[in-house]
């Protein structure tokens, strides 16, 4: 890990050990660089991070030839329960490159058209759990309720277990048991040394076991039904050979895919979608918008039957959607490490193996937005904004050969479902409420409620 010895020199460094980082790290670094500037040394307890926004050095650091992924201190954390799952492995840990590429056929086009029958059928759980709160003039907990149809959708679509969520009143024990290893592996980067920090690690790792055993249960239920015939992601990891040796991957790491995919295949989706709905209820002419064009498509159908098509067309969501990820990317940082010794920027010497992050939401609020990067303004995304401007000012899914392998997964549900739910409802901010943004390595919007009405042909 990077250490006082080998930062940077020549930048400047915050030195937060009297406070410590706090419930909301990632906001803090914000906070450091909008005081700071986009390049700066965070220390804590003698332990430096070094984190960046500013695009002509993101422009830089994703240029595969001089960096590339590097595994930081969070994402260590991670592995004590991911292991060398796909998100946390490292770049040269064969199990990398054997499940990436045995996996891949899994996130063509071709598997997202049999996705999406299983997603709108988990939409539709969601709908009617929201149409029984719209006669009862129920509140709904926005990001719980995302929570639960991207626990179930992922479970269906990549393994055939079908989690339940809508069926039970508090969240899939699953979930309660990943967010605290999440926050785990967050808080364990501010501790301070020297403390005594084992009742959080037994605690930690109970719910690293019950993870394991959840997943256990997965596979268990596939080999009982026979593992030929599958072809989504259980189905490729049990039978499928590499092209290069001709082997499967091994029980264990099996076992680290599943818990990757159930964990990074629904929580940062989530969190994408409840800041959409944040943003379209606080934004009456954008919701319009978005109102017109699914009323174009589907006119006043009481259920519409989106196709995978459909769904494609949907630009303006896509772009409502895309200007949330842009304010609240929900994996806010990524990590970068110099393959050999460098010069960033003309004038930052690094070593190799050098590790800096990247704070995406920063990055999404650099100059090249313009001058008022905090408006909520969709129009950024329509394809000439976009032809217009660096394609690293906007970073939501990391980059290069180890960005999100789920990227077009994560928008096909979460437009097809946003579309569906402004189609269908009124949208009523009852508690007029205020963002905070809650982190667990991830970032949702923290108690967020709407109360919903029918939409009726007339509005
Ligand atoms: Mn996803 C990697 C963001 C949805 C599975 N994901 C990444 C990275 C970011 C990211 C950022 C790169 C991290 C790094 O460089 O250290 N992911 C998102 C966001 C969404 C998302 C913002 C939703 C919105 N991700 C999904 C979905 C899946 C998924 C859905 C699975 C179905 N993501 C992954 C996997 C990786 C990844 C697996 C690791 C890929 C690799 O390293 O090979």
């Amino acid at each position: 890990p990077p250490n006082a010895q080998t930062t940077p020199t020549g930048l400047p460094v915050v030195d937060i050990s009297a406070t410590g980082p706090g419930r909301a790290p990632l906001q803090q670094v914000m906070g450091l660089m909008r005081e700071h500037g986009p390049l700066l040394v965070r220390r804590l307890h003698g332990r430096d991070v070094t984190f960046v926004a500013d695009l002509d050095l993101v422009t830089e650091l994703a240029d595969e030839t001089r960096f590339t992924k590097a595994i930081g201190p969070a994402l260590e954390n991670v592995r004590e329960f991911a292991a060398d799952g796909l998100f946390t492995a490292y770049n040269d840990e064969p199990n990398w490159a054997k499940a990436h590429d045995i996996l891949m056929p899994a996130f063509a086009m071709g598997s997202m058209r049999t996705y999406h029958p299983v997603m709108l059928r988990v939409a539709r759980r969601l709908i009617d759990s929201w149409d029984r709160a719209a006669r009862t003039g129920q509140p709904v907990d926005i990001a719980d309720d995302m929570t639960r149809m991207t626990l179930d959708t992922i479970g269906l679509t990549g393994f055939g277990y079908d989690f339940g969520s809508f069926e039970r009143d508090e969240p899939h024990p699953f979930v309660e048991s990943m967010v605290r290893c999440l926050e785990w592996a967050m808080t364990r980067l501010a501790r301070t040394p020297g403390g005594d920090h084992t009742a959080a690690d037994e605690a930690f790792r109970a719910d690293a076991d019950y993870l394991a055993q959840v997943v256990d249960d997965v596979i268990s239920a596939r080999s009982a039904s026979g593992r030929g015939g599958f072809e989504d992601l259980l189905g490729l990891m049990l039978t499928a050979t590499h092209p290069g040796d001709g082997t499967t991957l091994d029980t264990t790491n099996i076992r680290n895919q599943v818990i990757t995919f159930l964990i990074a295949g629904h929580e940062t989706t989530s969190g994408a979608m409840s800041f959409a709905m944040y943003y379209l209820a606080k934004h009456p002419a954008v919701l319009d918008l978005v109102r017109r064009e699914v009323d174009a498509l589907w006119g006043d159908t009481a259920d519409p039957e989106p196709t995978f098509d459909e769904v494609g067309r949907l630009t303006c969501t896509r772009q409502v959607l895309n200007e949330a990820l842009r304010l609240w990317p929900t994996a806010a940082a990524f990590s970068r490490q110099a393959r050999e010794d460098t010069l960033l920027g003309g004038r930052v010497p690094l070593r190799a193996g050098q590790v800096l992050t990247v704070v995406a939401p920063m990055l999404h609020r650099q100059p090249v937005w313009g001058d008022n990067p905090e408006l909520f303004d969709p129009s950024r995304f329509t394809p000439q904004a976009e032809a217009a401007r660096s394609p690293h000012a906007f970073k939501p899914f990391g980059t290069g050969e180890r960005a999100c392998i789920g990227r077009q997964f994560a928008l096909h549900e979460a437009t097809m479902l946003l579309a569906l739910l402004v189609h269908r409802y009124r949208l009523h901010d009852h508690a007029d409420y205020r963002l905070t943004v809650k982190e667990t390595l991830t970032l949702k919007p923290d108690g967020f409620t709407l109360k919903l009405t029918a939409r009726t042909a007339a509005d």
